[in-house]
């Protein structure tokens, strides 16, 4: 089998002191953590698209990185030449699980039914190259975004004919991705919003894109997938307005259609932050909901206000979302690298360095989690701040047991109640970097 990265060895765990690229530095596998390895806390993927399709074009340059892997690009040799660079990538740094659209695995073609033939055609070549491995599909998806034809959206689209072939597309992926044997399979709906309500019928949309969710969660159980399906919130880009804005507007809308019991969130840290929140504020509200299912690790520039995907090197961002993660249980999905190298990064040591970047940020993440929950004075501040909700007229309020009349009755034999006590922010941001940097 020919070698892609003939440069790069299998990629080790070397420690915080190593000074070789070419290690981990915290992402040690087999380390156990609050109980578990590394890897069963972390099950990192790769996603296709960025690590084996994009090569640095932007609006206004053209690639800067080879992504043709000895192939000709746009041609079959050159889609299985993409599986056997990924496979290679994949064990060379340990990852467990790659994560694709239809359209990243095949040169889509004009018409639906080669563009299929394609998808079963590699598909078999990816589970041949899977046998022996212990590398899994975490999600599949369709892009039902690229194509001119998704312009108005895909289940929110005016055209029936379009709803169609987004139907058709949800299908294929979804026998893809069983195929593979898929943790998930996820909606991001990138055109599933509108630019103006002069010519938009929200409510209409919304119902479609019900539709043609009940019409996947019905196809994919007859064939036999038990994963999740998850929506992925995103306010904007490419639409002005997305209608699965953020985590609580989604879960608003799973519920709304009777969804919620075969949806989870797939919550993408640029996406959070696009809408305004932390990534940690997506995360609790998913988890309090039982609704984090799955995350795509990266991270947004503060200073740029679109999706910039960048890998994951905010260890604070990192760190409170393992905080999120092991407080919900950890995920029945895992976490994919929806992240790209940046344009000058353009070699194939980048590539590497990349993940080597994204897999430590998290392992560090997780480790400084655990010490924050095994700390436990941030646990024991948030539990004492609610005492007064324990006995008394509190606890007649949490069990329901009480009328606006006697709470009334209750304040104004009061007169005025005490302060509610401080809140303590500086105190505990200053545990948070104590637990951080010992
Ligand atoms: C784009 C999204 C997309 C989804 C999958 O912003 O992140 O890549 O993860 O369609
Ligand atoms: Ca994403
Ligand atoms: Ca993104």
């Amino acid at each position: 089998m020919k070698e892609f990265f003939t440069s790069i060895p299998a990629i080790h765990y070397e420690g915080p002191n190593s000074k070789n690229p070419l290690a981990f530095k915290f992402y040690d596998a087999d380390k156990i953590v609050m109980g578990k390895p590394m890897k069963k806390h972390l099950p990192f993927a790769m996603a296709w698209w960025h690590n084996l399709c994009a090569a640095g074009t932007d609006m206004f340059g053209r690639d800067t990185a080879d992504k043709s892997f000895g192939a000709e690009k746009g041609t079959m040799a050159h889609a299985k030449a993409k599986v056997d660079a990924g496979f290679e990538f994949m064990q060379k740094l340990g990852i467990r699980y790659f994560c694709f659209h239809d359209v990243d695995l095949v040169p889509e073609a004009d018409d639906i039914k080669e563009t299929n033939r394609r998808l079963d055609e590699i598909s078999d070549y990816i589970l041949e190259k899977m046998q022996g491995t212990d590398i899994k599909c975490l999600w599949g998806t369709a892009n039902m975004f690229s194509n001119p034809r998704f312009m108005n959206g895909a289940g929110s689209t005016n055209s029936a004919d379009v709803f169609c072939f987004a139907a058709a597309q949800v299908k294929k992926a979804l026998d893809i991705t069983v195929k593979l044997g898929g943790r998930g399979y996820v909606f991001w709906g990138g055109r599933e919003g509108y630019e103006t309500l002069l010519n938009t019928d929200v409510k209409f949309e919304q119902e479609n894109i019900a539709k043609l969710m009940h019409l996947a969660v019905e196809y994919g159980r007859s064939i036999g997938f038990t994963g999740d399906f998850y929506i992925e919130p995103k306010p904007k880009e490419p639409m002005k307005h997305q209608y699965d804005f953020d985590a609580a507007t989604a879960i608003g809308f799973l519920r709304q259609y009777g969804l919620d019991k075969d949806f989870k969130l797939n919550i993408e840290a640029n996406h959070a932050t696009l809408a305004g929140h932390t990534f940690q504020h997506d995360l609790r509200i998913s988890a309090i909901n039982g609704m984090l299912g799955s995350i795509d690790a990266n991270q947004g520039d503060m200073l740029l206000g679109w999706d910039t995907d960048e890998f994951p090197f905010n260890v604070y961002d990192a760190t409170m979302c393992m905080y999120e993660v092991l407080k919900a249980g950890g995920l029945t999905g895992g976490f994919n690298f929806d992240s790209k190298t940046r344009r000058p990064s353009y070699t194939m040591e980048d590539m590497f360095h990349a993940y080597i970047l994204g897999m430590d940020t998290f392992a560090l993440g997780l480790i400084k989690a655990a010490a924050l929950i095994e700390d436990g004075r941030l646990d024991k501040f948030v539990e004492d701040r609610y005492a007064s909700y324990r006995t008394g007229i509190g606890a007649k309020i949490r069990s329901g047991e009480t009328t606006l009349a006697e709470l009334a009755a209750y304040a104004e034999k009061l007169g005025a109640p005490e302060l509610p006590g401080s809140g303590r922010q500086e105190y505990l941001e200053s545990i948070v970097n104590q637990v951080m940097f010992n």
